[in-house]
């Protein structure tokens, strides 16, 4: 009994990966087939995603699957948020997809708040207003490109784009579209109002889907070059975070976050558990049954995305392991790599107390944008007045404490906003290899971390899938993932302060 298996196509900002998965009494186990590198890349000053790269090395992951286990079920496309591709006519794409990180918005993001002040943005859409949401991107670029009115017909975002590549089907799935900033607070349509007080076309926005739909098979042209044989194509949960935190095992044993509502009622939290996503970004959050619109949660920062299944998840966005990529990158380029594991381990290694370790604001706009990070974060430290770490052990260890102290003030924010308390955090993603950031986090919010899957993203694309085939119940995912998923638990150590 080989059971069912299926491709997850888990795309982040920092690398891409096809993953298999098998599902077999009941429990889901993953394989790594592809991995290859992600990043900006930059064209005439402006940073984009090389997209034709990105799908050559999809197609390369699905021909190396079938070679290796014969036909598959399905495949689906999962992504990082907020950016997109414009389609022309006859469905090809008009210019090459801006990275978010392309600084073209800087002026007219001035333009577009005036003509929608940020308050009204987050009361409309439930998301944080940020210069790298799609609706500043679009607004921007239908103002520099008024062409665009006339040629552009759709725009898809990331993972749309993909399974529209490999499909010929075109829709707009929830769950990515709830980091745009254009649709209402429950992502289930088009706000109006927003569209409408920018001039933005609403005829750009396909039909909308929720996460587990499927599109249909691969292009016949496609089937001939890969698998000789018919694959579906499932609109899963396309964002990365969404798949990422369906995967979550909660209700693993002693993390007091099985059911719904525990705390009696007290506020709008489904589980006392937190979570972290944990890769280029970091995604600090809880999840809540309707999105939280007040004005305290928009003021310190928080935005309400889409999850699988339609429950909202009340989370902030902090800039999260790109500070040590940059930095590790900087460090490659003057010839002294570092790898993520070496990285980690010379900031264990640190002789803590007489350290140089700097407090920094990971979402400071000067960390924002690719560079140098080592010299950022020595203005930076001269800009607040802090002695400048000076070995690279201190700087990574400058990175990892001060990101561990953001996911604790993050928690306490949501505690107070919610009104309930958080037992316990769930952290996902690439990150959670980095065993110091999580012994860091336990630390700095003084509550147990549950760590695992490390393949978070991958492991909810596959389950929204496998709800599509008819395989899984969408009420038993989380009980799925628990079976497959196993954690590493890290309790706050005795030197903690709270
Ligand atoms: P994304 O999906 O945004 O591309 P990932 O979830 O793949 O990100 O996480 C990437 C991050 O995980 C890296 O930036 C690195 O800091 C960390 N990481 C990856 N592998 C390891 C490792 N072996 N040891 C420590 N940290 C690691
Ligand atoms: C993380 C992520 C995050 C944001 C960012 C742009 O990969 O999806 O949730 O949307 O990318």
């Amino acid at each position: 009994n080989q059971g069912i298996r299926l491709l997850a196509i888990d795309l982040g900002a920092s690398s891409g990966r096809v993953m298999l998965g098998s599902y077999r009494d009941g429990k889901v186990t993953v394989e790594e087939i592809h991995r290859f590198p992600n990043g900006p890349v930059e064209v005439n000053g402006h940073l984009h995603w090389d997209v034709q790269r990105l799908l050559q090395e999809i197609k390369h992951g699905i021909a190396a699957a079938v070679a290796s286990y014969g036909p598959l079920h399905s495949l689906s496309v999962d992504t990082w948020g907020v950016d997109y591709g414009l389609l022309d006519e006859q469905g090809g794409l008009l210019y090459a997809p801006h990275h978010y990180r392309d600084q073209r918005m800087a002026d007219i993001a001035l333009a577009l708040e005036a003509a929608l002040p940020p308050a009204e943005q987050f009361k409309l859409t439930g998301n944080q207003p940020s210069p790298i949401n799609t609706v500043y991107q679009l607004f921007a670029d239908l103002k520099a490109k008024q062409e665009l009115r006339a040629t552009a017909r759709q725009l898809l975002l990331m993972p749309d784009l993909f399974n529209y590549m490999l499909s010929g089907v075109a829709v707009a799935e929830q769950t990515i579209w709830s980091t745009s900033g254009l649709l209402n607070p429950q992502s289930t349509a088009p706000s109006a109002e927003v569209l409408r007080r920018l001039e933005l076309p609403v005829t750009l926005i396909p039909r909308l889907v929720p996460a587990g739909t499927v599109l249909g098979e691969l292009r016949p042209a496609l089937q001939e070059e890969l698998c000789s044989g018919p694959l579906q194509i499932i609109a899963g949960a396309s964002h990365d975070t969404a798949s990422a935190v369906a995967s979550i095992p909660y209700g693993e044993p002693g993390s007091s976050s099985s059911g719904p509502d525990q705390t009696g009622g007290v506020g709008p939290a489904l589980r006392e558990a937190a979570f972290i996503s944990c890769g280029t970004w970091s995604l600090v959050g809880l999840e809540t049954a309707e999105p939280v619109l007040s004005d305290a949660a928009r003021a310190s920062g928080f935005t309400n995305e889409s999850c699988f299944g339609g429950t909202n998840r009340l989370l902030k966005n902090i800039t999260g392991l790109w500070l040590l990529q940059e930095t590790q990158r900087s460090w490659a380029e003057a010839g002294e790599p570092l790898s993520h594991q070496e990285a980690a381990e010379l900031a264990g290694q640190l002789d803590r107390p007489s350290a140089c370790i700097a407090e920094l604001d990971p979402n400071d706009p000067l960390f924002s944008t690719p560079g140098d990070m080592p010299l950022r974060i020595e203005s930076y430290c001269i800009r607040t007045g802090q002695p400048v770490p000076q070995t690279r052990a201190e700087i990574i260890r400058s990175i990892l404490e001060s990101l561990a102290r953001s996911y604790a003030d993050t928690i306490r924010e949501l505690e107070v906003l919610t009104g309930c308390p958080v037992r316990c955090i769930h952290m996902v993603g690439g990150g959670i290899q980095n065993k110091l950031l999580c012994q860091l986090t336990a630390d700095a919010t003084g509550k147990d971390v549950i760590a695992g899957p490390v393949e978070a993203s991958a492991i909810g694309n596959i389950l929204v899938q496998l709800t599509a085939l008819g395989a899984v119940d969408p009420a038993e995912v989380r009980r799925v993932a628990a079976r497959s998923c196993s954690t590493l638990r890290y309790q706050p150590s005795l030197t903690h302060q709270s």
